[in-house]
């Protein structure tokens, strides 16, 4: 059997971790079946516990832009570790990186690290409602912040994965302060500013959404919201953990050519070390502790091992920015050879993507927000997942999640994806 010991290892994790998996996306449980337990992974492959190689299109979810276990990433942590991996102290590696990301990002003077993108997210947010003196914020049904109380309303990703997009242990008293609007959909927020004037502090927005599969702004969408921010002198948080180092060296803002107030990254940012970061302009950033009254903190923030395997990605990519227009050829390479073959059959689908992003929907209707995006077929999914899996094409294991391709995709991989693609078409 293809999955015999990652079965066998599924089970006795289930003993001792709820589900047996660390993050409930990896558990399967939208695809049914068994999750495969990986091995090792090194460029576009991964290989699993049972010798299966695998071609890799979540490249853990962001972080792997430039393939497995890249060999500068991998000799930094290395010869990191040797000094030992963490102090509780600053380094001059947090400064090197931080002034990195403030060569590559414009708009931003200062930057906070923290352990995920979860912490970045509620860190904003905090830091938000912290400037701005008021407490509600703006969030999307479909986009997902993380697991933080004020973000489980309506969230994408693996909550609405598992049918709970909002999630019990969430009081209705952080609840009420979170208001839902609809992606795309710029009189949904339009109708929050005029019911709570001059109460709301942020719009937090995935500026090209990943959580609902993945899903680009309308032409206007992100520009009318910078403008009814502006009007209202609410601040606009463009959460770049999954686009942040990915779209463009500068991430989504320099992609689409809107600016934001706040931005939140993690994923590339940590070389897939654990990292998460929030940054601002300097008049903002003034506000955290230990310099303004916001608090915020943690012990392993600006960890050396992380912050040297992110030091180390954030490099190559300033460094080597071909990376991004080679990534957008391969994904384009990918999406028109998916629809060359989807359009040889009656089946109904949706491709959406936006530069190395990307998502296949079954159903016959645009998919531009969460309500669109639940109207694909799960069933067509399943199938489809678990026939790309047999062929070796490791997917997201749920419809709620976007590609990732990394850049150690080669042409040759792209072709075997497109025709496992081929031949599970041909199975209906
Ligand atoms: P983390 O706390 O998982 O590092 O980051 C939370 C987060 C924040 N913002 C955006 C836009 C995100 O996509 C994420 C996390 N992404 C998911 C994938 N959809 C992580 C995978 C998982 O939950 O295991």
């Amino acid at each position: 059997m293809r999955y015999q010991r990652s079965s066998t290892l599924f089970q006795s994790a289930q003993n001792v971790i709820p589900g047996g998996v660390n993050s409930p996306v990896r558990a399967f449980k939208a695809v049914g079946g068994t999750p495969v337990f990986v091995e090792k992974a090194k460029g576009a492959y991964l290989y699993d516990e049972d010798g299966n190689t695998l071609i890799d299109y979540i490249s853990s979810w962001g972080p792997m832009i430039l393939g497995h276990a890249f060999e500068p990433v991998i000799e930094a942590v290395k010869e990191r570790a040797d000094k030992g991996t963490s102090y509780g102290m600053p380094t001059e590696l947090e400064t090197q990186i931080a002034e990195l990301v403030v060569e590559m990002v414009p708009n931003i003077d200062k930057i906070r690290m923290v352990n995920s993108g979860t912490e970045a997210c509620m860190s904003a947010v905090r830091l938000a409602r912290g400037y701005t003196q008021r407490e509600k914020i703006i969030k999307f049904a479909g986009c997902y912040h993380g697991h933080s109380d004020a973000f489980l309303i309506q969230a994408g990703s693996g909550a609405v994965t598992f049918g709970a997009p909002n999630s019990p242990g969430v009081t209705q008293g952080t609840a009420k302060d979170s208001l839902l609007a609809q992606y795309n959909d710029l009189e949904s927020v339009r109708n929050h500013f005029e019911q709570h004037p001059e109460q709301i502090a942020a719009i937090i927005v995935e500026p090209v959404a990943g959580n609902m599969g993945c899903i680009p702004p309308q032409a206007g969408f992100m520009e009318g919201l910078r403008k009814m921010c502006d009007a209202h002198q609410t601040l606009l948080i463009f959460d770049e953990v999954m686009t942040g180092f990915r779209l463009a060296k500068g991430g989504a803002q320099e992609s689409l050519g809107v600016t934001a107030d706040l931005m939140t990254y993690g994923k590339v940012l940590g070389g897939g070390l654990p990292v998460g970061a929030f940054a601002a302009r300097e008049e903002i950033m003034n506000h955290l502790a230990p310099e303004g009254p916001v608090y915020q903190a943690g012990t392993l923030s600006g960890n050396p091992l992380a912050m040297a395997a992110g030091y180390a990605m954030l490099t190559h990519l300033n460094e080597n920015p071909q990376v991004f227009s080679s990534l957008e050829n391969k994904a384009k390479v990918l999406e028109q050879g998916m629809i060359a073959l989807l359009d040889k059959k009656s089946k109904p689908y949706q491709i959406n993507r936006y530069g190395s992003m990307m998502s296949l929907h079954f159903t016959d209707q645009a998919v531009v927000d969460f309500k669109t995006a639940a109207l694909g077929n799960n069933d067509h999914f399943k199938t489809y997942f678990h026939a790309m899996l047999d062929r070796g094409v490791y997917l997201p294991p749920s419809a709620f999640e976007s590609y990732f391709l990394n850049d150690a995709l080669s042409e040759k991989d792209i072709d075997f994806t497109l025709n496992a693609f081929q031949e599970y078409l041909e199975s209906f």
